[in-house]
């Protein structure tokens, strides 16, 4: 009987407290490459409650800033090592022939999170561009423009960033008509409102969505509701009918160029 995800965590969590990172790095590797786990599990049930163990571990001084660092350091060697099996995962499913481009803005250091929500995009049959921490605002719009992509998603975890990101987004819809602009992480948690528009609170059900017009085929995206809509028009018809909600966002499910 393989390890459990509980027990995986607990046991790299242990070797980390020991500074231990090899070890940290080989069970977690190795409970993937065994098969006692999936990716999806490794990363919601192992690697995203350890980093915020360690977080609250800092916020009530049970351990220092070196030692997160050394954490989340030792996370992305154990991410980056499971790479082959994303892309494993992503081979066994329909593409949905959508491209994003994944960032931090600028001065944003958080970036193990949107790795993982890439890798996220990626087995779920989307072509992802990462581009990680600290970003520059024109480097983000050159590269959308140049991979064509469908969609631009930006992580913040320090909600100190968010003025910013406001500002940052609205040039961002500005400059790339016909590209989706969301936005996601921590930092939303404590300041939802003013983002209903660009919040993916429910990636499951983006990627869900996308994976189900995959499988079924264009004629559920193309079609009905589309025709009337434009790019960008789409935007405005449909914050007149009904609040938009950012959970799914709607025409997340259709391709770019077929809106
Ligand atoms: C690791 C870490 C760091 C690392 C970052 C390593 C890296 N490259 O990512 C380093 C050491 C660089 C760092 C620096 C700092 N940090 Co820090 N850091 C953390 C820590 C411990 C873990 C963060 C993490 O990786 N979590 C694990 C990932 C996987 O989870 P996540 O980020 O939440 O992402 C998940 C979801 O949010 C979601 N998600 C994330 N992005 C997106 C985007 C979309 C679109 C979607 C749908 C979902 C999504 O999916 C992910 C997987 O489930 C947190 C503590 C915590 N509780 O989280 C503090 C924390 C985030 N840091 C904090 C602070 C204050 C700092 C510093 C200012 C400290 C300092 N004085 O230097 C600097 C700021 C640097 C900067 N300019 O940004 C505060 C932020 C407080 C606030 N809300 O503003 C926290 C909360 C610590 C605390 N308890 O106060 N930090």
């Amino acid at each position: 009987m393989g390890q459990t995800s509980d027990e995986v965590r607990r046991a790299v969590s242990d070797a980390l407290k020991e500074h231990d990172r090899a070890t940290a790095v080989r069970i977690a590797v190795e409970a993937v490459s065994s098969g006692a786990i999936d990716v999806a599990s490794l990363y919601s049930e192992v690697l995203v409650p350890l980093l915020h163990d360690t977080g609250e571990a800092w916020r009530a001084g049970d351990t220092t800033v070196w030692e997160e660092h050394l954490a989340s350091q030792a996370v992305r060697s154990i991410v980056e090592l499971v790479y082959p099996a994303v892309l494993k995962a992503k081979a066994d499913v329909p593409a949905t022939g959508r491209s994003v481009l994944l960032a931090c803005p600028p001065e944003e250091a958080h970036d193990l999170g949107l790795r993982l929500v890439a890798d996220r995009f990626d087995m779920a049959g989307w072509t992802t561009y990462f581009l990680g921490a600290d970003t520059p605002f024109d480097e983000v719009v050159d590269a959308a423009g140049t991979l064509q992509v469908d969609a631009v998603v930006l992580s913040s975890s320090t909600h100190f960033h968010l003025v910013a990101l406001r500002r940052h987004v609205d040039r961002l819809r500005a400059e790339l008509p016909g590209v989706d602009v969301w936005v996601g992480g921590p930092a939303f948690a404590v300041a939802r409102d003013g983002w209903r528009d660009d919040e993916i609170v429910d990636l499951d059900a983006l990627l869900g969505d996308a994976h189900a017009t995959a499988e079924a085929g264009p004629e559920v995206g193309a079609g009905a509701p589309e025709d009337a809509r434009a790019p960008g028009e789409a935007r405005h018809q449909e914050d007149a009918e009904a609040p938009r909600g950012a959970d799914t966002p709607r025409d997340a499910d259709t391709p770019r160029e077929a809106r």
